[in-house]
């Protein structure tokens, strides 16, 4: 029937007709009849918001053409799928990047034009897409770019939140978060598919029925909530295909409590209802510890049943038999977020398919993979039984099975060693009874991630030791990176036309292997003088945008230092700060004629803390009192600058990493799983200060530790410096600047005194004390450097000459062929 309907369209249109156009004319009628008949607004008179509304509307039917397309062609090829399913997305803007991964930026730029409008301008409209906290929901988004650009045959699953990451608000130096409503002004990117929705159950009780002589458990859910999909149409870069990232939110069903109607109670009932949107209402903003709450558990099963049910009726569109799931389909989980899926699949199997238990978990153990994310136990997910059991108490039944068998198998192969047993057990006996996440996906999982080979190494001899032991084929690692499509070609476009300029192709943007020719023109004068005058382009563009925000002007001959990431302790943001009242120290105890030969410095930080979390809203605090006092001293002028960018979002990314020349990444060693801001940085020819640390380890491989300004404690040195602990004595000028928080140099006295404790010998867990004087030293070689601008261009060319291995893309391969045994599946043009 669709061959025939084809052959219809083709008949009427021609084949080429049948789609969309991208002349200036077509593009132009396109975004106003959107502005017309979608937005309705008059084509003769709209704003900057509505042309945003009507270019996006048209982009997104090109999009759509495309994604049907891609699916089409999936269909009919039937490859292998990888599902990633993922709780966090941090997708950003989508306009900028489709129309460039598209091919058809500059056609809208003219028609915009003519249209009287201006793209950047336009695009500046959107608002970002947060549904996510940090490092791993945006490697998602990223990863997703290059699943879609390198032809998998992927899909993405998540949630649609209604509120995503708070926003943050300075009062009086002080953060306040606001709710983040993204949706109200409308989401031109997604679709809603009111027909794509399942039943999720919730609560009841298990009852045992016989079946042909045979005894299943049957759940009785007791609570009925419907997931609906909002599908977002992801294009990959130089291909037709676009793939698929569908997002759930909660519904009200109608199989829910009939019995309030039927008792009459209508308003209750209907109020009731109301209550299963709170599923998918709001994103968690901690990304430090989890939390055993009720509703984030309800979120997480919601997810992963609704996803499931989806993908279980997509495989079985074309297979009837369940040993082939594994051939067919391969299930990514990130982090153990998602991680109930593997008892869910179980439950499906067993109870719903009536396999037997050794069968459907032989098929289980075959489609998962899991990437763990952090090397901090506390951020290991733990589910209290009692939660467990009273909402999916089906599930707790399964996760009890997997662990008996999975602890007589072990007793087998190691014995009574009870301390090892219960330390690999998926139950924590304990205060609160607990079901181990992160143990559950190792004994199912036969691929377990890391995201970097230092993190590899920790969850080999820390982490997951006992696990390592046993399956040492198991774990492998994966070094993550980013894609140089939004976070080069998007946002630093004069960098992106100097590359392909010089390599003499736009190649690079598929193949990042290239980017290693800029080394051949490394010492060309023209090179670099068009290489720096780029770097000052952003710099003015960065410089303005701090203006705008704080009042306060900047030098474009200072140097940018940068540090944009969440704040967190052991990212050590704090460490950053006493170095800068270092600094301001040392320039207010200078003779006047020494000042001279500073080198002026433009220090910006930016971040969002967790709510709950105290310590990091007093770094906050800390920053914007050092600012206060810096940024006001006529004796500092240009000199130094101290400016806290609120609300730190992928955008303000966006703008702030083209900017910079210097970003700082100070994680204690051993800290940091990976760290992909870094990459973002390197990327855009940025010089990094860092810690060897994470993914720092490999960029030092690929540009040379000569190439960047490394500190600090090794990451096998920290565990003796714990040891020593009270023993280890900070350095003069540490206790100098601590004193000086401490005794209320910058106001706040008592507010700072908790933060100021940690620092304390013996209490110093980050080590900011150990590491104060080798951080200096790579500072002074930072300002050293910087008054030779010859060898920092230099420096910096080779940077992004050596960031191919850290796209994302690099990433997506060594996935597609080591963990899910997946093949590009390319649509035709
Ligand atoms: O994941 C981060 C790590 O800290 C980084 O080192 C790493 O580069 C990235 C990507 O692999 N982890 C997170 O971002 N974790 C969370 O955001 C999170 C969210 C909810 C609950 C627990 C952790």
């Amino acid at each position: 029937e669709s061959g025939e309907r084809k052959a219809k369209v083709e008949k009427m249109f021609g084949f080429m007709d049948a789609f969309l156009k991208n002349d200036s004319f077509s593009l132009q009628k396109d975004i106003l009849d959107h502005v017309e008949y979608t937005v309705a607004r008059s084509r003769f008179i709209f704003d900057d918001f509505e042309a945003y509304q009507g270019l996006s509307y048209s982009v997104r039917d090109r999009l759509i053409e495309r994604w049907h397309d891609t699916h089409r062609y999936f269909k009919k090829k039937d490859p292998k799928r990888l599902y990633f399913l993922s709780l966090e997305f941090l997708m950003g803007r989508s306009l900028s990047n489709s129309v460039i991964n598209l091919g058809i930026r500059d056609q809208y730029a003219d028609a915009l034009n003519q249209l009287g409008f201006e793209f950047e301008v336009v695009a500046e409209q959107e608002g970002d897409a947060a549904l996510g906290n940090g490092g791993l929901a945006r490697l998602c988004a990223c990863q997703m770019d290059s699943l879609a650009t390198l032809d998998y045959p992927a899909w993405g699953y998540g949630l649609r939140y209604q509120y995503g990451l708070f926003r943050q608000i300075i009062l009086d130096g002080f953060q306040l978060e606001e709710p983040d409503y993204w949706l109200n002004f409308g989401n031109p990117w997604e679709i809603e598919r009111v027909h794509v929705s399942y039943p999720v159950k919730f609560y009841g009780t298990v009852e045992e029925e016989g079946i042909q002589g045979q005894t299943i458990k049957v759940w009785i859910p007791g609570e009925t909530v419907e997931a609906v999909a909002y599908d977002n149409p992801i294009p990959g870069y130089g291909t037709r295909n676009a793939i698929n990232l569908r997002l759930w939110a909660a519904k009200p069903s109608d199989q829910y409590d009939m019995e309030s109607y039927n008792t009459g109670d209508y308003i209750n009932a209907i109020m009731d209802r109301q209550k299963a949107e709170t599923i998918s209402n709001v994103l968690y903003p901690d990304d430090r510890s989890y939390q055993g709450k009720e509703l984030r558990l309800k979120q997480h099963y919601f997810f992963v049943s609704a996803s499931l049910q989806d993908i279980i009726r997509r495989f079985r569109d074309d297979h009837n038999n369940f040993d082939e799931f594994p051939e067919k389909v391969a299930l990514q989980i990130n982090d153990t977020h998602p991680s109930l899926a593997i008892a869910e699949v179980m439950r499906v199997l067993v109870d719903e398919e009536h396999l037997d238990w050794s069968r459907a978990w032989d098929i289980t153990s075959r489609v998962f993979s899991f990437t763990t994310h952090t090397v901090h136990a506390e951020a290991l997910e733990k589910i209290p039984v009692d939660l467990l059991g009273n909402l999916l108490p089906r599930h707790l039944q399964i996760i009890y099975e997997i662990n008996y068998k999975f602890m007589e198998e072990l007793k087998s192969m190691i014995g009574q060693d009870y301390d090892r047993l219960s330390r690999m057990s998926i139950v924590e006996e304990g205060a609160v009874k607990s079901i181990r996440m992160a143990n559950l996906s190792i004994v199912c999982c036969q691929i377990v991630n890391g995201v970097s080979k230092v993190h590899l190494d920790l969850l080999k001899e820390r982490v997951f030791k006992d696990f390592y032991e046993l399956w040492p084929q198991k774990f492998q690692y994966k070094t993550n990176g980013v894609t140089q499509r939004r976070w080069v070609v998007v946002s630093n476009p004069n960098l992106s036309s100097l590359i392909s300029k010089w390599l003499g192709t736009e190649s690079w943007i598929r193949n990042v292997d290239l980017l290693a020719g800029l080394r051949q023109h490394v010492s060309d004068p023209d090179l670099q003088r068009e290489w720096k005058m780029v770097k000052k382009v952003n710099k003015a563009r960065l410089a303005e945008y701090i203006e705008t925000l704080s009042g306060i002007k900047v030098s474009l001959d200072a140097m940018f230092d940068v540090q944009i990431k969440r704040i967190h302790e052991y990212k050590r943001q704090l460490l950053n700060i006493l170095g800068i009242i270092h600094r301001y120290d040392c320039i207010k105890n200078m003779e006047t004629s020494d000042r001279r030969k500073v080198v002026p410095r433009v220090c910006i930080i930016g971040g969002k803390a967790a709510p709950g979390y105290d310590i990091a809203k007093k770094i906050i605090k800390l920053c914007h009192v050092v600012a206060e006092k810096i940024n006001n001293d006529a004796d500092i002028g240009d000199l130094l600058k101290l400016v806290f960018i609120p609300d730190y979002n992928v955008s303000v990314a966006e703008l702030v990493i083209p900017g910079s020349d210097l970003s700082q990444h100070l994680s204690t060693a051993g800290h940091e799983a990976s760290g992909t801001g870094s990459m973002k940085f390197l990327m855009n020819g940025c010089l990094l200060l860092a810690t060897a640390d994470g993914a720092i380890v490999e960029i030092m491989e690929e540009v040379g530790a000569d190439n960047m300004f490394l500190f600090g404690a090794k990451v096998n040195e920290v565990p003796a410096l714990h040891e020593k602990g009270a023993s280890l004595k900070a350095p003069l000028q540490f206790l100098r600047v601590v004193r000086m928080v401490r005794d209320g140099y910058f106001g706040f006295k008592d507010y700072f005194k908790s933060l100021c404790d940690t620092l304390e010998d013996g209490k110093d867990f980050y080590l900011l004390g150990y590491d104060f004087a080798s951080y200096l030293e790579a500072q002074a070689a930072a300002d050293r450097t910087f008054v030779d601008p010859e060898k920092w261009i230099h420096m910096s060319i080779l940077s992004t000459a050596g960031s191919g291995k850290f796209s994302s893309d690099k990433t997506i391969e060594e996935y597609a062929k080591h963990t899910w045994g997946i093949e590009p599946c390319k649509c035709p043009f």
